[in-house]
């Protein structure tokens, strides 16, 4: 491999939905680079992007892949994404690495959800966006209307830089090469190409007046060169989205790609670079990276990956600082330096071993078990706490408990889905039922949910892979089953009661005698204990063991035996003896007094009620209301979100919506997203309670 310095890098995240073609394009820029000897396909399982056997299987790409090309005294690293919803939040992962997004769109599918995620993600994280629409071979007629499309959803500023010639066995350019003999071949399906380049220059002109007014005085023609400062300003400010056509089967548009990642996207100094930070809370400070080779190192890990023969794979972005085989560098905090033995270029599933690598390039480091995402390596104590803050990831809506098939096999299970947890930060491990902290935070002992371990994630799809592969590469096989929803139990009375507890066997016996006054907290409260006790009745060091016997009453309520909550617990009184009042006894006795009170407090079962934002076409709003009614759910407002586009607020129990994912899939065919957070927790209604007694009574 060649060597190159830093403005000769490009970093290129390919997003977009599923089946638009990205691997497919990879493909062909690979072997057009002549980096591969052979251009695979994904359909038989050739294509180099796709190199896992699960995705071989799959017929889709299913985690990042990292690929690189050398082009014309470029490096260009090239990382492929999943296009599958499911799978957002690992076509996500790469972005923090990279300057420029190429978003790819199937010319036969339109803008689908993930174009539209994508884009919007690319854009918040202040990424150059690259359109490629591929697939033109066959969609002749759609071309003109999508690019409309494009335009419409995602600003004026997305301009051609090349166009489909109408024989579609060519693009022609519209800006770098413009030329007045390929000026028509266009037409009439577009603009001529000289029209379309007028566009892009006064768009690009914006930027900059002084070329602007020499520009409108001269009326001299400018060349790329020239208007390469303000097109890279109107890139990275978002003002100016170039727009591509390709075909990744019959390679049209490939070496025009590769002429416009080379000349157009930038290098990774002319990007917005990223804002690192110092320090962490309220000492937290931005500070700005260097990119000069001679600095100290400084590099991002924003990928791992954990084989069972590499081991531990992270793949990072180098920003500072030259890294080179010997060196000893630093994790974050960590006081223990680690040795880079191997450090690689990867190009799908080959590790291509380097000795050195500059600012700027995506590089992996093998064999090192403390890498994990969002790791900092560094090699002065100066960078220990430099970081950048974390990619926002979709929230995890989605739970499958799991449990072994084997006994015995609980320590394996949980070793293998901790890695994959690691892999996949959109993935969520909890041993709670579901919505990890926001209702883990209020499990009380847990009856329910006791030991269940569940993994969360985007979706029933990425569950099951996540789980496949589990058992392909680390062979542990697991149950699956729907979580069980974390129902809790509290009073609605006030009450209060009095018990003795004595027992009197041979030698010693026990005593303890307390009388308390349970009463409703408001939700969320918890559990509150107060000692009211006067004049000793109850000696001081008994009454902690009192609270402890109603602490270990509440673990099961007494209407379907969920934990209890929202509970104000007043000793009032009680009794001892001087040889036989020992702590069990009172434990023994805040138990049973605690019992008898919830009796008469009209107890009832309480249920977590989740907060829904649903975005979907208009013309599905009608269903998804009537089916959240349905599910005893409440509309609480709509917003527009585009001409199409429909945001639904939502709260709804959560036991009926705990299937949601599948169900919006089937009623909006895959086009609908939802995001779902725990709110609060409610009464039950009386009749879903009576089910739930009789369902845990069997
Ligand atoms: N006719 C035609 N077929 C294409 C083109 N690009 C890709 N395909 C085919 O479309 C299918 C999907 O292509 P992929 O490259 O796997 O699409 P992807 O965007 O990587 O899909 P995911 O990995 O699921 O996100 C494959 O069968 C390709 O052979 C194209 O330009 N023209
Ligand atoms: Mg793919």
């Amino acid at each position: 491999m060649a060597e190159f310095i830093t403005e000769q890098i490009r970093n290129i995240a390919v997003l977009g939905h599923s089946g638009a073609g990205k691997s497919s394009l990879i493909e062909a820029l690979l072997y057009r680079a002549k980096a591969i000897t052979q251009k695979g396909r994904v359909d038989r399982g050739t294509n180099h992007a796709d190199f896992t056997a699960q995705e071989q299987s799959h017929h889709h790409s299913l985690e990042p892949s990292f690929l690189n090309l050398d082009f014309n005294q470029h490096h260009i690293n090239l990382i492929d994404t999943p296009g599958l919803p499911d799978l957002f939040g690992r076509a996500l992962q790469p972005l923090p690495g990279v300057e420029s997004v190429l978003l790819v769109i199937n010319a036969a599918s339109g803008i689908e959800t993930i174009t539209h995620r994508a884009f919007e993600a690319a854009r918040t994280q202040g990424k150059v966006v690259l359109i490629a629409i591929n697939h033109i071979d066959g969609n002749q007629g759609k071309l003109p209307e999508l690019l409309d499309d494009i335009q419409t959803k995602f600003g004026a500023r997305c301009l051609p830089v090349n166009l489909p010639a109408v024989s579609l066995d060519e693009v022609v350019d519209c800006y770098l090469h413009c030329s007045s003999e390929a000026d028509s071949q266009s037409e009439p399906l577009f603009h001529s190409a000289i029209t379309a380049r007028d566009e892009l220059v006064d768009t690009v002109l914006e930027e900059d007046e002084a070329l602007m007014e020499l520009y409108l005085e001269q009326g001299e023609q400018l060349s790329p060169e020239q208007l390469h400062e303000p097109l890279e300003v109107a890139l990275r400010m978002g003002h100016l989205v170039p727009v591509c056509f390709t075909s990744a089967e019959s390679d049209v548009g490939i070496d025009a790609l590769l002429e416009v990642m080379t000349k157009l996207l930038p290098n990774p100094l002319e990007a917005n670079p990223p804002q690192f930070v110092n320090g962490f809370g309220d000492a937290m400070v931005p500070v700005d990276v260097t990119q000069k080779a001679s600095d100290h190192v400084l590099a991002h890990v924003f990928s791992v990956s954990i084989d069972p023969f590499f081991g531990r794979t992270g793949v990072m972005r180098l920003y500072q600082g030259t890294m080179t085989i010997g060196m000893k560098l630093f994790i974050g905090e960590g006081r223990k330096s680690v040795k880079v033995t191997h450090l690689f270029k990867l190009q799908g599933d080959k590790h291509v071993g380097v000795p050195r690598a500059v600012p700027g390039d995506i590089i992996a480091l093998a064999k090192v078990d403390e890498l994990e995402v969002g790791a900092v390596l560094h090699d002065s104590h100066d960078e220990d706490k430099f970081h950048l803050p974390e990619v926002s990831l979709p929230q995890p809506i989605f739970g499958l408990a799991v449990t072994p098939k084997r006994r015995g096999d609980e320590h394996k299970i949980a070793e293998v889905l901790n890695k994959l947890v690691v892999e996949d930060p959109s993935l969520n491990l909890s041993s709670s039922s579901f919505g990890n902290s926001s209702l883990g935070n209020s499990s009380l002992g847990n009856r329910d949910t006791l030991g269940q371990t569940v993994l969360q994630g985007q979706g029933e799809l990425h569950l099951q892979i996540a789980i496949e592969k589990a058992h392909d590469l680390f062979h542990v096989d697991m149950d699956t089953d729907k979580p069980a929803v974390a129902y809790r139990e509290t009073i609605t009375e006030v009450a209060q009661a009095r018990y003795r507890h004595k027992k009197q066997s041979g030698g010693s016996g026990q005593f303890g005698e307390v009388e308390i006054r349970i009463e409703p907290l408001p939700r969320g409260a918890g559990f509150e204990f107060i000692s009211k006790v006067v004049g000793g009745s109850v000696p001081g060091q008994y009454i902690s063991a009192v609270e402890k016997g109603v602490k270990e009453a509440m673990l099961h309520g007494q209407v379907a035996g969920f934990p209890m909550q929202d509970i104000r617990v007043s000793l009032l009184d009680g009794k001892h003896h001087s040889v036989d009042s020992k702590e069990v006894a009172f434990v023994m006795a805040g138990k049973k007094a605690f019992a008898d009170a919830v009796d008469q407090a009209a107890p009832v079962i309480l249920e977590p009620i989740v907060e829904m934002k649903i975005c979907i076409s208009s013309e599905h709003v009608g269903d998804i209301t009537g089916d959240i009614s349905a599910r005893r759910g409440m509309v609480c407002g709509t917003s527009a979100m585009d001409e199409q586009k429909i945001e639904v607020s939502v709260e709804a129990p959560l036991a009926s919506v705990d299937d949601y994912s599948t169900r919006l899939k089937s009623m909006t065919g895959g086009d609908g997203q939802f995001s779902m957070a725990f709110s609060h927790y409610d009464v039950t209604p009386e009749h879903v309670q009576r089910q739930l007694v009789i369902d845990t009574r069997e």
